[in-house]
């Protein structure tokens, strides 16, 4: 009993942290933490479904219709539950996508094995900085990511989701932060013996953009 409720705590334990895509502080990153816990409670149905069926192969035998496992089972249950997770993937999809409407944006640029951004300053001047990029609080940032040789992933877990950084290409992520703070965020592409230290954090401010450069932390990391 004892070992369960270790077991139990240390697998909630992995649900937190400042790397947690289930700990969402944003509503783009609440959108893919829904679409989680809808898989997840999605799979739980079905693994009960299969194992009550698996007791059933173990009674009595009885007559069955092999009409009704191909086409019922095999057919009509796999499309309706690849119907439904296609249609949940494309809302969440579409909810998350940039759109058009005079966000702030904060450029990316991911190198081996290090990340530098550049904003734009209270005097309109770009404003570059080395593994912390500075954001604005309550607002639509997209973020215009690139890489200088090998495909890289940014990835703020807490904010949004993940999206490749490609050389010769300028891709686009919507983040939202709820709240000022600091938060966590790494590379999610294997790209060298560097990779695993390729993190940086993202700081949230509430006034944007910030009088003085560089600003003060306004509060330890989230
Ligand atoms: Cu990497």
């Amino acid at each position: 009993m004892r070992c369960r409720i270790l077991s139990a705590t240390l697998l909630l334990a992995g649900c937190g942290g400042p790397l947690s895509t289930l700990a969402p502080s944003g509503p783009v990153a609440a959108e893919i933490a829904w679409l989680w816990w809808a898989m997840l409670a999605g799979a739980g149905v079905i693994t009960l479904f299969v194992l009550g069926l698996l007791a059933l192969a173990f009674g009595r035998p009885r007559e069955t219709s092999t009409r009704r496992w191909t086409h019922g089972l095999g057919l009509w249950f796999s499309l309706g539950v690849l119907t439904l997770l296609l249609g949940a993937g494309l809302v969440v999809g579409e909810r998350i996508l940039p759109r058009d409407d005079g966000a702030v944006t904060v450029r990316a640029h991911a190198f081996q094995w290090g990340w530098s951004f550049t904003h734009e300053g209270a005097d309109g001047a770009p404003v570059e900085s080395a593994g912390l990029m500075h954001i604005p609080a309550g607002q639509p940032v997209d973020i215009l990511i690139t890489s200088e040789d090998v495909i890289h992933s940014f990835w703020v877990p807490r904010l949004a989701g993940k999206m490749d950084a490609i050389p010769g290409r300028t891709n686009r992520l919507r983040l939202i932060a709820d709240s000022p703070g600091v938060y966590a965020g790494l590379c999610a592409e294997f790209c060298g013996r560097g990779h695993a230290g390729m993190r940086f954090d993202v700081q949230a401010h509430a006034d944007w953009p910030p009088e003085n450069w560089p600003p003060e932390p306004e509060r330890g990391r989230q």
